[in-house]
């Protein structure tokens, strides 16, 4: 049976239960997804020569790490010739692009170094995501930025964050596209502190000064992002999710941003996502996969990816909700896990809209929930796979296993050519 053949089956069945796979088909073609930067070079950039710090890390030797900004575009570029659907891109303030010789600090950053990220957009027809770095850095004291005690460093990186809005704002006008300018800070204690309150209302400060750089609400869309823990501050984090969420509510055009790797275990952004919704006009997400302490292992097609899309689908929030991968392995192919992260987020979204949404609903709203069980159960193994096929046969990227390949061509012709 041909991928076409497949489908026209897979078709009819969905057909049958009230959802029109072409519908869903098309309409996922229109939906950006931001896609990170960072994967490519394990989250160090091109603005300094330390380690990756902020309580995030990457682990794994895997051969073939950009090195330059060339070298991450090229692995980019072969990354979403395999990714079916459309993309914005995800740039790190770190991956600024300085001409030979030339650096400024990070309260100093301008639009025109990132012009050749500007370029590589526009070339590809995509918007452009940003955020600062609040990390990786010897201005960070102590471990701190926003939330510093020393003045001198809260004014450094709060004049980083202004520096960002500015270069988000040029993103935006160059592309035509909103950019979503996102704040997250790794600042926090290993152990116990003894004031749990001062950093925050630091934090609060500086965050109120950032925003009072001016910019269009309609170009520029600042989040800030919480976090239950990083390594190493395990025991308090100044940006948790009470922290931003209400800041989030309580200044205008501000979002917030979960990151669903940045929660306690048994919490999921699946069920926050329509509580946020009930307020907040537009929500933004880092999707990722949290593994026990680590929150960001490569996104795969399991059960809560799943829950989290069919929420954004069913509570009409494609349009509400801004969505960007955020994830970092080091461990196998970097292009790969690339790849396999926005395949999967794609596969989300495509079986959500492939979801008998209304149907579900009146089950639910006549308490019909024996049915409800059944008809959710029966829907996990319908034909996703044909419809996903056909997907990706439109989109022009190979479907199935078929692109592997692809990965081990590049990978023997450029990356492990690389020092
Ligand atoms: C870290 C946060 C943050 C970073 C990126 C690189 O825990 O998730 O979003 O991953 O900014
Ligand atoms: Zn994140």
């Amino acid at each position: 049976m041909t991928i076409r053949d497949r489908y026209l089956a897979a078709k009819e069945l969905y057909a049958a239960i009230g959802v029109d796979t072409d519908a869903a088909i098309a309409k996922l073609k229109e939906i950006p997804v931001s896609l990170h930067c960072w994967q490519g070079d394990d989250v160090i950039g091109f603005d300094h020569d330390g380690p990756l710090t902020g309580g995030i890390q990457t682990t794994g030797n895997y051969p073939g790490k950009a090195r330059t900004p060339e070298e991450l575009m090229a692995d980019m570029e072969q990354a979403i010739r395999l990714m079916p659907g459309k993309k914005k891109l995800n740039v790190h303030a770190c991956y600024a692009i300085f001409e030979e010789g030339e650096h400024v600090d990070r309260d100093k950053i301008e639009p025109k170094h990132f012009a050749k990220w500007v370029e590589f957009a526009k070339a590809r027809n995509m918007g452009i995501d940003f955020n600062p770095t609040f990390f990786s850095h010897p201005k960070v004291k102590d471990g701190l930025t926003l939330t510093s005690p020393d003045e001198e460093t809260r004014k450094f990186w709060v004049e980083h964050g202004k520096a960002c809005i500015r270069i988000s704002e040029y993103f935006a006008k160059e592309t035509g596209v909103p950019c979503v300018m996102n704040i997250w800070i790794g600042d926090g204690y290993k152990d116990i502190p003894a004031d749990r309150l001062g950093p925050r209302m630091r934090y609060k400060k500086s965050l109120e000064a950032i925003l009072s750089e001016p910019f269009d609400r309609n170009l520029v869309k600042p989040c800030v992002e919480s976090k239950v823990f990083g390594i190493g501050v395990e025991a308090y984090t100044a940006g948790s999710a009470e922290f931003t969420l209400t800041f989030a509510a309580t200044h205008e055009g501000c979002l917030p941003l979960m990151d669903n790797g940045h929660y306690h275990p048994t919490e999921v952004v699946s069920d926050k996502i329509p509580a946020l919704l009930c307020y907040f006009p537009e929500i933004a997400l880092h999707i990722t996969r949290g593994i026990r302490w680590d929150s960001d292992h490569v996104v795969l097609f399991d059960d809560e990816t799943k829950e989290m899309a069919k929420e954004i689908v069913r509570c009409g929030g494609l349009d509400r909700v801004y969505m960007a991968l955020d994830y970092f392995d080091a461990s196998i192919n970097r292009i790969a896990a690339w790849a396999v992260g926005f395949r999967s987020w794609q596969k989300a979204l495509l079986s959500a809209m492939c979801t008998p949404n209304d149907t579900l609903k009146k089950l639910q709203d006549e308490n019909r929930l024996t049915e409800l069980m059944i008809l959710q159960e029966e829907l996990k193994t319908y034909p996703i796979g044909d419809v996903w096929a056909e997907y990706c046969e439109q989109c022009g990227v190979p479907g199935g296993m078929d692109w592997f390949s692809e990965i081990e061509k590049y990978e023997k012709e450029v990356l492990v050519k690389r020092g």
